[in-house]
């Protein structure tokens, strides 16, 4: 028999958040971004093996992962430059849906191609865990799948959308979540198939 799977308290999905022409405004700052802070190739700590999908960040923190660790630093990995600033409309996006008193620090690109995906994590080298995480999916569409506070806890899949928005606050902060597959062609707003997901967090505690 399958279990049957109970949200966490603290997730939110907020379908189609972003309008179109949101998220092409959005995009185009994305693009700025990753023109300053080109895309890095992630690697897992132990066994230097690369991520499927490739990543940049914005803010005053950025998330990076090579053989020392995953961890936050000021600088971008290859250019050794600062972060770019976030855009406004991230800052307005936070302060919209997080019920948090500060902004976030860091926003991490993932930029998917076709067949990338992201395993089962959870998010939890931040020093802040009262914070929730509140993520934006543009492009094509992702199968993302939800868990509990195991790896073993049941999940659940569900597709998230160009525009669409998620928080994991409260008790569904550190609960494990990934990317099973990318839906190439479901989306227009890329020029080629495609889906970028920004991660806006509070690193620090206050
Ligand atoms: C993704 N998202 O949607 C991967 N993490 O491509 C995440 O890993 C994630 O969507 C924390 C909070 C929301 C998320
Ligand atoms: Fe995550």
């Amino acid at each position: 028999m399958t279990q049957t799977y109970e949200f966490p308290q603290g997730f939110r999905l907020l379908s189609a958040y972003f309008d179109r022409a949101s998220q092409e405004a959005l995009l185009a700052h994305i693009r700025e971004v990753v023109t300053k802070a080109p895309l890095f190739q992630p690697r897992m700590p132990r066994t230097n093996a690369p991520l499927s999908v490739r990543m940049s960040n914005c803010g005053s923190l950025g998330w990076v992962a090579d053989k020392n660790g995953y961890r936050y630093q000021p600088d971008h990995p290859d250019t050794g430059e600062p972060w770019p600033e976030m855009p406004k409309m991230l800052l307005d996006l936070w302060e919209g849906v997080s019920g948090y008193e500060a902004p976030p620090q860091a926003c991490l690109i993932n930029w998917y191609d076709g067949g990338a995906k992201m395993g089962l994590h959870q998010d939890k080298d931040e020093e802040n865990l009262v914070a929730p995480v509140v993520s934006v999916s543009l492009g094509d569409t992702g199968v993302f799948r939800l868990g509990g506070l195991t790896r073993k806890a049941p999940t659940r899949s569900m597709k998230l959308s160009s525009g669409d928005v998620v928080v994991l606050g409260g008790a569904s902060r550190l609960c494990y979540h990934g990317i099973d597959r990318i839906m190439p062609g479901t989306s227009t707003l890329l020029r080629q198939s495609g889906r970028i997901n920004l991660t806006l967090r509070r690193v620090t505690p206050l």
